[in-house]
């Protein structure tokens, strides 16, 4: 007799749509998996990527056992081992570390693989076990860090508007955003309101999949978003339209920031554009005439030494046109900021005898190479793949070949990193743990109940860290909770958003809308800022106002190279997924007409794309979609399946945004013929 299962669960990858999906379960095998219909942003479809999500939990080279290495770091060469031997030979390594070097010798780095509360990123799992260890602090600031900052200075919170109210917008602006590939959900809501009128403007140096489907493209340099947006609030000014009650009752500096503004008219800011003046003045105008508009400013904009000061300044024009009033207007970046879901009972960070040092995870080359007092002399990588997704590759494959770090990577594939470690522990895949989700991108909780066992010796992340900190005899209660009990803890904030989910509810009906209200105005009568108005001025400090802050690699190199999401991996998940590579048709460079003459460059030419850090392989596209002086070659390929053995992460700088976070997008490079 066949049995047949359905299991209610969630999308754990990052990604602003969390989706809700449901896995069909036969003979406990997944066979089938499909997007939840019944939940209103998921509406029963996944993604060209997710829908192959089975398929790689199922794939061979799916690591299944704990792994000792045989052979030199980075040879990928290892042995089988037992968890107990696995653990053991952890435990004897951290403490003698510990014990010669201090807790803060131990990086416990964790990436954005799940952001599950339970066994991923969103509650830092394994933080309660390093916090005892007194490991050094973790901030993983390499995703969203300088546009979160710019969002808290004016509005208090980098929480934006519900993208679903996007279907009563009149104006809206995609910039440096591209929805179609990096979370196409949102695109129903955008086409609604289209049907009622809203004209949609894409704002990128490229032309994305999404700007061509927009009525209106504007490409101007990388990096001068900030000028852009004071250049439409010139125009919004010069017009009286600005929303002077609005401004009276709930902004603070407006006399001060309004002078900043009348210093980026439309000529100047053409200049620093590149975008023809007209174009600027008539996108002006749109914004001073039409309510609501609505705004979607995502990661990819703040990869450059100015994303603070971009989202900063990009969040400042609700503020002056007064579009928090309006169903369908505001500023989304991210929803994460009104998640009641409690982080800090997650993380215990009071179990902390002493405070710690705060480690990047963007500058794990600098912390592996260049950190003293205590060196990084453990290095322990959770649901990440520094080697390739971080920045600096060529320092960080230095940092991993020391003889004297000891690097722990708990995976579910053979990724590059896990070429670098001492010991690879299997992870399980969503489909086989427990998870508590929110979503970035709507106002919805989601569970995640496991379908189908873990493959050979699989183990959650959060019950490794269990059985570790029982391998290392400490006895603290918390570092024993079991996955249950931690949902209950990260529900149990008491914040009314809250109201009425318990996790019974949850777990039986998979998601639920936060308890918000409906629309969901959240700064129609106020901010949290300390002032409780949008804060265009804070503080009196040089950085009080939001400003145009430049691109900072320097132009020794002549072209900007912009790496964003690839349309057929998630950064470098399913980048060894052998449909979804053919797919992506190898590393490829794309060059506007003009640079590719002027470099004797041809089509599907191979070339090397360089600068002092570093270098890639690839093959030329030429298009007009980029523009001149601007190359761009997505993210994603896994430097051992690329030809020359790096990715695009070899030419990128370590430096930090001037808000934090990286800068992938400010990064000049040369390309020549191979
Ligand atoms: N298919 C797919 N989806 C993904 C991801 C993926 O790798 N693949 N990654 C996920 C993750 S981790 C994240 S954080 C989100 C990110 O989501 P997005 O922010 O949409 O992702 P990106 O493609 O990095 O950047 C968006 C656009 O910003 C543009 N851009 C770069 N610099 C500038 C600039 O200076 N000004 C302007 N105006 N535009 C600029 C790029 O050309 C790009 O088209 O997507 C998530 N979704
Ligand atoms: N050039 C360039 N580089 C970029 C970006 C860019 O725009 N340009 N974007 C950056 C961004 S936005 C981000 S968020 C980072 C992401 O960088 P990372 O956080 O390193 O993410 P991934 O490269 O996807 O690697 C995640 C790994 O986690 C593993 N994993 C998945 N689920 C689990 C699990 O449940 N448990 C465990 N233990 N492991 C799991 C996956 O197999 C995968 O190998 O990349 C950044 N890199
Ligand atoms: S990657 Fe994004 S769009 Fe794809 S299934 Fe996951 S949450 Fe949905
Ligand atoms: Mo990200």
């Amino acid at each position: 007799m066949s049995s047949e299962l359905k299991v209610l669960g969630a999308c754990p990858l990052d990604c602003p749509d969390g989706c809700a999906w449901v896995v069909t379960v036969q003979d406990g095998r997944a066979v089938r998996l499909r997007g939840n219909p019944e939940h209103p942003y998921t509406r029963g479809a996944l993604c060209v990527k997710v829908n192959r999500y089975l398929e790689h939990t199922q794939a061979p080279d799916r690591i299944l056992h704990p792994l000792r290495r045989t052979g030199p770091k980075g040879s990928g060469t290892f042995e089988r081992i037992s968890w107990d031997e696995a653990l053991d030979e952890i435990a004897e390594r951290l403490t003698g570390v510990i014990e010669e070097f201090g807790g803060e010798a131990v990086w416990p780095y964790s990436g954005t693989g799940t952001l599950g509360y339970l066994q991923g990123l969103e509650g830092m799992a394994g933080r309660r076990l390093w916090n005892v260890l007194g490991a050094s602090h973790h901030d993983a600031d390499i995703c969203s860090q300088a546009g979160n900052e710019g969002l808290r200075r004016v509005q208090g919170s980098p929480g934006g508007m519900d993208p679903e109210l996007f279907a009563e917008s009149k104006l809206i602006l995609l910039w440096g955003t591209n929805t179609l590939t990096t979370g196409h959900h949102l695109w129903k809501f955008i086409q609604d309101g289209r049907h009622a009128g809203a004209h949609v403007v894409a704002i990128d140096p490229i032309r994305t999949r999404t700007a061509d489907q927009a009525d209106e493209h504007l490409a101007p340099l990388p990096g001068t978003d900030a000028a852009l947006a004071l250049g439409l609030l010139h125009v919004v000014v010069s017009e009286g339209a600005e929303d002077r009650e609005f401004i009276q009752a709930h902004t603070h500096g407006w006399t001060e920031f309004r002078k900043r503004i009348m210093e980026f008219p439309p000529a100047r800011v053409a200049g620093i554009t590149d975008l023809p003046v007209d174009r600027i003045v008539g996108l002006g105008l749109r914004l001073a005439r039409t309510r609501p508009t609505a705004i979607r400013a995502t990661m990819g904009l703040q990869r450059h030494a100015g994303g603070g000061a971009a989202l900063r300044t990009i969040a400042a024009i609700a503020g002056v046109t007064g579009d928090w009033r309006y169903p369908g207007g505001g500023v989304v970046y991210s929803t994460s900021g009104h998640s009641p879901l409690d982080r800090t009972a997650l993380y215990r960070d009071d179990l902390l005898e002493k405070p710690v040092r705060t480690l990047r995870m963007t500058r794990l080359g600098e912390g592996l190479l260049d950190l003293d007092d205590p060196p990084v002399k453990v290095l322990w990588v959770t649901a990440a793949n520094p080697m390739g997704s971080t920045s600096h590759q060529n320092k960080i494959r230095r940092g991993l070949l020391r003889e004297d770090l000891f690097t722990v990577v708990v995976e579910q594939f053979p990724t590059d990193t896990v070429d670098y470690a001492d010991i690879v522990l299997p992870a399980t895949t969503q489909i086989e743990h427990r998870d508590l989700h929110d979503g970035y991108g709507h106002l919805y909780l989601t569970w995640n109940e496991p379908a189908v066992a873990p493959p050979g010796e699989c183990l959650p992340t959060a019950e490794t860290f269990r059985r570790l900190a029982r391998r290392l005899g400490l006895t603290e209660p918390a570092l024993f909770d079991d996955d249950l009990t931690l949902a209950e803890q990260a529900l149990g904030s008491g914040h009314p958003a809250l109201e009425g989910i318990t996790l019974d509810r949850l777990r039986k009906e998979g998601w639920v809308r936060m308890a918000l209200p409906r629309p969901f105005l959240p700064y129609a009568e106020g901010f949290p800022t300390a002032s409780g108005r949008m804060e265009f001025v804070t503080g009196d400090g040089p950085d009080r106002m939001p400003d145009f802050v430049p691109p900072a690699d320097p132009p020794d190199y002549p072209l900007t190279l912009i790496s964003a999401a690839s349309h057929t991996f998630l950064n470098t998940t399913f980048g060894n997924n052998p449909e979804l590579r053919r797919r992506a048709k190898g590393p490829y460079v794309m060059v506007h007409p003009d640079d590719a003459s002027a470099r004797g460059l041809t089509p599907g030419q191979r070339v090397r794309v360089f600068n002092d850090r570093g270098s890639f392989e690839a093959e030329v596209e030429i298009s007009d979609r980029v523009r001149p002086g601007v190359a761009a070659s997505p993210k994603g390929h896994w430097p051992k399946f690329s030809p020359g053995g790096t990715n695009v992460n070899a030419t990128v700088d370590e430096r930090t945004a001037d808000l934090g976070g990286a800068v992938y997008h400010d990064n000049r490079v040369e390309i020549a013929p191979l």
